[in-house]
């Protein structure tokens, strides 16, 4: 009766360890002030090592954007709308939850029909302020996902319904539960579409042009779960970071000693053969 009972207790452990294989890629970027990149030292989201990047607050448009498709996160092939499991980042600015604040995009593949656009087909935005979240102190890190149980991220698609969201917007499992009907807050119009098929073409970090313009807020800790086509959960993150290290002037000496170690060993070697 207890082997029976042990061996039970095996059966169930081999399940849960096939359903959590995962694979991870941990990704990190170093801020390029060439591509329009900040990259702050000393203020990273928890977890995410010891710098973050921050919005451009100069220019015109003062504008951010950072694009990540699923090959450059790691997985292991194409992702479809579907098989998100969740996305979460961690902002920190200087103003209140209402602010503006770095905004997640998701963007498909054009397939040539209902595209909204030249090179893309979707593109779905989340913004923080939508979450309905009552209070985060100003900068201070604050976590965004679509699966918060209380203030999940809530999506708009403004190429399609013609609006820049709401605070009833739909969460990623509702999109996820089948055709979505949006409509617009002011004119009525009503647009349905089914996003569940459509391939990711990227996922994107964003400030907005317009009414964000002089937004210098912080970013870190992208976080992407999805469920592969093996039903394997694999996870993507990217850690943003000020600027690549320089090696020391002392690590400098210890690679040029390496070198050299290694050239008296060729050199011994050649002489011995
Ligand atoms: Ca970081």
């Amino acid at each position: 009766m207890r082997r029976k009972a042990l061996s039970w207790c095996a059966a169930v452990a081999a399940v849960v360890g096939l359903a959590q294989t995962a694979s991870a890629s941990s990704i990190t970027l170093y801020a390029n002030p060439a591509a329009g990149s900040i990259g702050v030292e000393g203020n990273a989201a928890p977890g995410f090592g010891s710098g973050s990047w921050q919005g451009n607050p100069v220019g015109s448009p003062a504008k951010s954007e950072f694009y990540f498709s699923p090959a450059f996160l790691g997985f292991s092939g194409p992702v479809l709308f579907s098989d998100i499991n969740s996305i979460s980042y961690w902002t920190n600015k200087p103003g209140t939850a209402g602010d503006p604040d770095w905004a997640l995009y998701i963007y498909t593949k054009p397939t040539g029909t209902d595209d909204s656009a030249g090179w893309y087909k979707s593109r779905l935005t989340a913004e923080p302020y939508f979450t309905n979240t009552a209070s985060v102190p100003a900068n201070t890190w604050h976590e965004w996902s679509t699966s918060d149980p209380t203030n999940p991220l809530r999506f708009y698609d403004a190429p399609r319904a013609g609006y820049f969201g709401t605070y009833t917007d739909p969460t990623l499992a509702t999109l996820q539960g089948g055709s979505y009907t949006w409509t617009n807050p002011i004119t009525l119009a009503q647009t349905t579409h089914d996003y569940r098929n459509e391939e990711i073409l990227f996922f994107s970090l964003q400030t907005g042009s317009g009414w964000a313009n002089g937004f210098n807020g912080l970013v870190d800790g992208l976080s992407i779960t999805v469920t592969n086509a093996n039903a394997a959960r694999e996870i993507g993150t990217v850690n943003l970071e000020a600027a690549a290290p320089v090696p020391e002037p002392a690590s400098l000496v210890l690679l040029g000693t390496g070198l050299i170690g290694a050239g008296a060993r060729r050199w011994r070697k050649r002489n011995d053969a």
